[in-house]
């Protein structure tokens, strides 16, 4: 094929994807690729297009930005064509921004950059005449939009009548209308429970709210408008800078981002960049980048605007949290309880900010509810650092050798059967102990750090004593010789001998973790606190009832029957008197102690200079207190180091305690 006709047929294809996807996106709020899928074409489209510019034709999707209004909603053409922003993906695209600039204005000093949070929403334009709302209007594309009045008049954020006075006789505000995180979840999980369609991100859930051609509907989604900007003002001397003009805005009555900052110079915008990006997963809504703006007006007009985007702005745009790639297999891993977990071996892809080549399915009805098979293309999750998910198939991609996920029968460790529970989600392994996963998982928790803290034992070292057959239980561990050790991998006599010593002075402990290391189900650390406290010996738990263990606080039902369960089994029966010989010992509790900070929750955050996090929580726990792991509405206090963070912001919006290392520090003295 001659070259001219190949670049054209590539121009061609490349515009006919991009329009299905605009489709899906825009019109169907029913995306089929994630958002860095679909930039990425369209960066290769736009590059395609400045290489042979002779080629770009009007209905190129480089040539408006959105896509066509819906019949349904009348149309608004906007008197001042609402701009794009272009995007930067690198700390290098944006020194060439900025050096760009400069050049033009010819300026040596740095720029003062307005920093405002990119919010992941729809777009908008309020128009007001004389102070009243008038009209609301989609962005659309740009030039035409659509009138959604009835929808925005709903949302609490949007004033109906500016506040104050003396603004102009027209005023267009214009911003993004967002559906914040807790609503988008409260509104799926309703939805779930109704069997309804569930929005794939709040983004699109704003979308299709918006959309809405009855706005009562559209009145029963939690949506919130931020304002980053004005369009036709009449009459009226704004100030000089884009902050000032937010604030007066903010004055009006219009919400504006809390986190918008000026910085001076590039250098100043990274760190912001560094400093939101880090703060992602924190936020109450989704952002997928920063925008940046020269704060100045009159340099504003000075650098103009090319084709549809000022010279002025541009959005450094986060790592993507999601992104598409090729299910290469399902491995079932088996945790130390049993439960399967099916996890998906992926083709290697950045997303998140690292490269993921595993995720997790979770359980069979997670595989059901996807749909997925092996050899699918998938969209892989990773925010903040939650753990890779799989959340959807791309189901046009399928290909013709796509097979069928089969959840085995039987444990791939040790053959045993594999059962699931009426009522439960998690498929387990009944091989208990037997099984050399289990195990293993086992004797890690033993050994971490919450429970024996045996230093030197770590999981390579573990699974190695179970794959040679040096252990069959924890007990054994404490019956290891230097002679056995030496020869496994990594492990010379001196190193043998400081694991042996760490495995003896392990055996001085506390009830409690004691009770924790023997990984009962659901006996995580507070309970086993709370079920030491109330019995006070390890003969008196494990002789206890059902009833009589329904009455430790913290102690539910099920709690006690996998309790009781434990204790019942000759197994644990062994291992208990095993490790009770070993030498496993602990200072007895008293029964009557004062608990000055009995039934208070207390969370420990950030760092603390005199104590570890893990001691500071212990100190608390023997004064009474529980010690959670999260900042909610009964938390009593947080005691927050440097580097608090979310949680101190939670506590901060919850109206919860908050206490420095000083004050803890003295709380500690007073009971000593
Ligand atoms: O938060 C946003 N999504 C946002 C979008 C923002 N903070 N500022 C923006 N500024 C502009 C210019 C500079 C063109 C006035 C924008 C957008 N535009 C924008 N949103 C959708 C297309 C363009």
């Amino acid at each position: 094929m001659p070259e001219q006709s190949r670049i054209q047929l590539q121009l061609r294809t490349l515009r006919d994807t991009i329009n299905q996807h605009n489709h899906r996106y825009y019109a169907l709020d029913d995306p089929d690729i994630p958002d860095a899928a679909y930039d990425r074409l369209m960066r290769e489209l736009q590059d395609l297009e400045q290489q042979y510019p002779q080629w770009i034709s009007a209905d190129s999707p480089t040539q408006r930005v959105g896509s066509a209004p819906l019949d349904g909603f009348s149309q608004v053409t906007h008197e001042v064509p609402m701009l794009s922003l272009d995007n930067a993906f690198s700390g290098q695209e944006m020194d060439d921004f900025d050096r760009r600039l400069r050049g033009r204005l010819d300026r040596d000093q740095p720029l003062h950059y307005a920093c405002e949070p990119k919010l992941d929403g729809i777009a908008v334009s309020l128009l007001y005449r004389d102070g009243v709302l008038e009209r609301g209007a989609t962005r659309g594309d740009g030039a035409v939009g659509e009138d959604i009045t009835s929808n925005v008049r709903t949302i609490p954020s949007i004033p109906l009548r500016l506040l104050g006075d003396g603004w102009p006789r027209v005023l267009e505000v214009r911003g993004e209308i967002y559906m914040p995180r807790a609503g988008f979840d409260a509104f799926n999980e309703k939805a779930r429970q109704q069997s309804e369609k569930l929005f794939v991100n709040p983004r699109n859930a704003a979308a299709g709210s918006l959309r809405q051609l009855d706005s009562r509907v559209t009145a029963q989604r939690p949506l919130e408008m931020c304002c980053y900007g004005v369009g036709l003002v009449e009459a009226y001397a704004l100030p000089g800078k884009h902050t000032e003009i937010l604030t007066l805005l903010q004055g009006w009555g219009f919400r504006i981002n809390s986190e918008m900052r000026v910085a001076n110079g590039m250098k100043d915008c990274l760190a912001y960049y560094d400093y939101l990006l880090a703060k992602r997963a924190s936020l109450a809504y989704d952002i997928d980048g920063i925008v940046f703006k020269v704060d100045d007006i009159a340099l504003q007009q000075r650098l103009g605007f090319v084709s549809r985007a000022p010279r002025w702005a541009i959005a450094h745009k986060f790592p993507a949290e999601e992104e598409m790639t090729t299910l290469l297999g399902v491995d079932f891993q088996v945790g130390r309880t049993g439960a399967i977990t099916p996890v998906a071996r992926l083709e290697p892809v950045f997303v998140g900010g690292v490269t993921v080549s595993n995720a997790t399915l979770h359980n069979s009805d997670e595989i059901l509810r996807l749909g997925v098979k092996i050899n699918d293309t998938v969209v892989v999750r990773r925010a903040g650092d939650v753990i890779p998910k799989v959340v959807r198939v791309v189901l046009d991609k399928r290909p013709a050798n796509a097979s069928k996920i089969v959840f085995p029968a039987r444990c791939p460790i040790c053959e045993s059967v594999i059962e699931r529970l009426e009522g439960e989600a998690v498929s387990r392994c009944t091989g208990g102990l037997l099984c050399a996963a289990q195990l293993k998982e086992g004797i890690k928790h033993f050994a971490s750090r919450k429970a024996m803290d045996i230093d030197g034992l770590g999981d390579k070292l573990v699974e190695q004593l179970v794959d040679e057959g040096l252990i069959t239980s924890v007990v054994d561990l404490f019956s290891l010789q230097v002679t056995a050790l030496v020869g496994l991998e990594r492990m010379a006599e001196k190193s043998a001998a400081k694991l042996i010593a760490a495995l003896q002075a392990s055996k001085a402990t506390t009830l409690p973790k004691f009770i924790f290391a023997l990984g009962i189900r659901e006996v995580g650390e507070a309970t086993a606190v709370s079920l030491a406290k109330h019995f006070t010996s390890l003969e008196k738990i494990q002789q206890a009832s059902i009833e009589t263990l329904l009455e430790v606080p913290d102690v539910g039902p099920i709690v006690a029957q996998h309790l009781h369960d434990f204790f019942a089994a000759s197994h644990s029966q062994q291992l208990l008197a095993g490790l009770l010989s070993a030498g496993f010992y602990w200072p007895a509790i008293e029964a009557s102690k004062v608990q000055p900070l009995m039934g208070k929750i207390y969370v420990v955050s950030g760092s603390l200079e005199s104590m570890g996090r893990i001691e500071a929580k212990e100190r608390l726990q023997q004064l009474g207190a529980k010690v959670a792991g999260s900042v909610s509405a009964k938390t009593f206090c947080l005691v927050a180091g440097p580097g608090a963070g979310s949680k101190l912001t939670k506590a901060q919006q919850l109206g919860v305690d908050v206490i420095d290392e000083t004050q803890f520090l003295a709380l500690l003295k007073q009971y000593e």
